[in-house]
């Protein structure tokens, strides 16, 4: 199996649906990705060897899952250059704000390319990541241009439907 171009690394089992469609749409453009589980507050020193081995290993993205005063983005952007992705998640009580403002607020200097809250911003970590490595890899910006086309097929579609439920409506 190729090295892993994109390291997801997510804070607790508890994230795995959203991650699990993040590698969806990875796996879909065809870019060799990894998942794991590492806590950036339970398990510090692992969250650092994952990463460090993740970069020798030739990865070009992370993406980092967490709820609560989710930490994991940050402190994976602490140590390294490479661009980091984070995408909060919606836990109770606060359904995923918390998290959001613990990745969108970075100081200046170690940023963090915050997503929206939850799948939704799961799946676009994921387009996020396929842009930045699309940068240096001509055969994958044709592959994201390509699905760019099945988004217009798609909407076209919709729209097509759309049109004829409404020459098809009744007033209420
Ligand atoms: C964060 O705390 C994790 O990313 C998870 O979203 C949240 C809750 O984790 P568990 O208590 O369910 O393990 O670190």
């Amino acid at each position: 199996m190729s090295s892993p171009r994109v390291l997801i690394l997510m804070g607790s089992e508890s994230d795995f649906d959203a991650v699990s469609a993040c590698c969806q749409v990875l796996g879909e453009l065809g870019i060799p990705h990894a998942a794991r589980v590492a806590s950036a507050h339970r398990t510090p020193a692992r969250v650092e060897k994952l990463v460090r081995e993740a970069e020798a290993a030739g990865a070009g993205v992370f993406i980092c899952a967490a709820g609560l005063a989710a930490h994991l983005a940050g402190v994976v952007a602490a140590q390294t250059v490479r661009p980091v992705i984070g995408v909060p998640l919606d836990l109770a009580p606060l359904h995923g704000v918390d998290a959001l403002y613990s990745m969108v607020q970075m100081p200046p200097g170690i940023p963090v390319a915050c997503m929206g809250i939850g799948k939704a911003g799961a799946r676009n970590a994921a387009w996020l990541a396929a842009a930045i490595l699309a940068l240096s890899d001509p055969a994958l910006a044709a592959r994201l241009r390509s699905f760019r086309d099945g988004f217009l097929a798609a909407v076209e579609a919709m729209d097509r439907r759309v049109q004829d439920r409404l020459s098809g409506a009744t007033p209420s």
